[in-house]
C-alpha cells in the first residue's frame, strides 16, 4: 500500500525537486524463500521516502562467501536516486531488514541471514564512519555485487577503483547463476 509521502517520490515533486545522489544497494538472503524476500525488499526500497527507483538487476544465486558453512545466497542490486543523507538511508534500510524478521547471531560475521541490505555506493562519496563505510569495503571482490551492477549501469566508473567492467573482470571467481524471471 502506498502512502502520500511515497507518492511524492513518484510524481516529480519528490527527490527531483532537490539535489539527489545515485545510490547502489546490494540485497542478499539465504534463509527462507529468498527470491520472494529479495523481490519484496526491492519493492520496499522503492517506497522509501525521498527515494526513486532507477534500476534493478535480475536475481542471482551464488555460493556463500565466508568461513561459515551455509546455503546459497540470492542476491540483487538496485539503483535509487535519493535526497536522503547516508545515515538516514541506512536507518531506512535497517528498518526494512527488521521487517523481514532478520534473526541471527549478531556475533557471527558473514553468517546466514533472512535479508541483508548493504549500501554499495553513495554518489561519489567516501564515508568512513563507525556506522557506515562507503564504498562497501568488499564490493570490488564480489561478483554477486559487480555483475548485477553491470546489468544496471554498465558504463559506471567508480573513483579510486575503476570501471565496473574492469572490476568484474578481475574479481575472484564465484559459482553464480543469473535467474530468469520464471525463477525470480
Ligand atoms: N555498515 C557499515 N557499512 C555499511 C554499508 N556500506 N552498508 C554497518 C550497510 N551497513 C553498513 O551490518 C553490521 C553493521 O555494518 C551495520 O549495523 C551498519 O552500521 P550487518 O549487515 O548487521 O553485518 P554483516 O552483514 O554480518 O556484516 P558485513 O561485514 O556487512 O557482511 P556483508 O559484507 O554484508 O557480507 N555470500 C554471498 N554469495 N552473497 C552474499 O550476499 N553476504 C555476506 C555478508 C557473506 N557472504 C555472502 C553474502
Ligand atoms: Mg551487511
Amino acid at each position: 500500500m502506498r502512502n502520500p509521502q511515497n507518492e511524492n517520490a513518484h510524481d516529480g515533486a519528490g527527490p527531483d525537486a532537490m539535489a539527489t545522489e545515485a545510490v547502489f544497494i546490494g540485497l542478499g538472503s539465504n534463509i527462507g524463500d529468498s527470491s520472494t524476500i529479495v523481490e519484496q525488499a526491492i519493492d520496499a526500497v522503492a517506497h522509501i521516502r525521498e527515494c526513486r527507483l532507477r534500476g534493478r538487476s535480475s536475481l542471482y544465486r551464488s555460493a556463500a562467501l565466508g568461513d561459515v558453512p551455509q546455503d546459497d545466497y540470492i542476491n540483487a542490486v538496485v539503483r535509487i536516486d535519493t535526497s536522503l543523507q547516508p545515515l538516514a538511508l541506512l536507518l531506512e534500510l535497517q528498518a526494512i531488514e527488521h521487517a523481514y524478521y532478520r534473526n541471527r547471531d549478531e556475533k557471527e560475521r558473514w553468517g546466514p541471514r533472512t535479508l541483508d541490505l548493504d549500501i554499495i555506493l553513495f554518489g561519489d562519496r567516501n564515508i568512513d564512519d563507525s556506522h557506515l563505510v562507503v564504498p562497501h569495503p568488499e564490493f570490488a571482490k564480489r561478483r554477486f555485487v559487480l555483475e548485477p551492477m553491470l546489468e544496471i549501469d554498465g558504463d559506471r566508473f567508480v573513483p579510486g577503483y575503476g570501471s565496473l567492467g574492469y572490476l568484474a573482470e578481475h574479481a575472484p571467481a564465484l559459482s553464480m547463476t543469473r535467474l530468469d524471471k520464471s525463477h525470480g
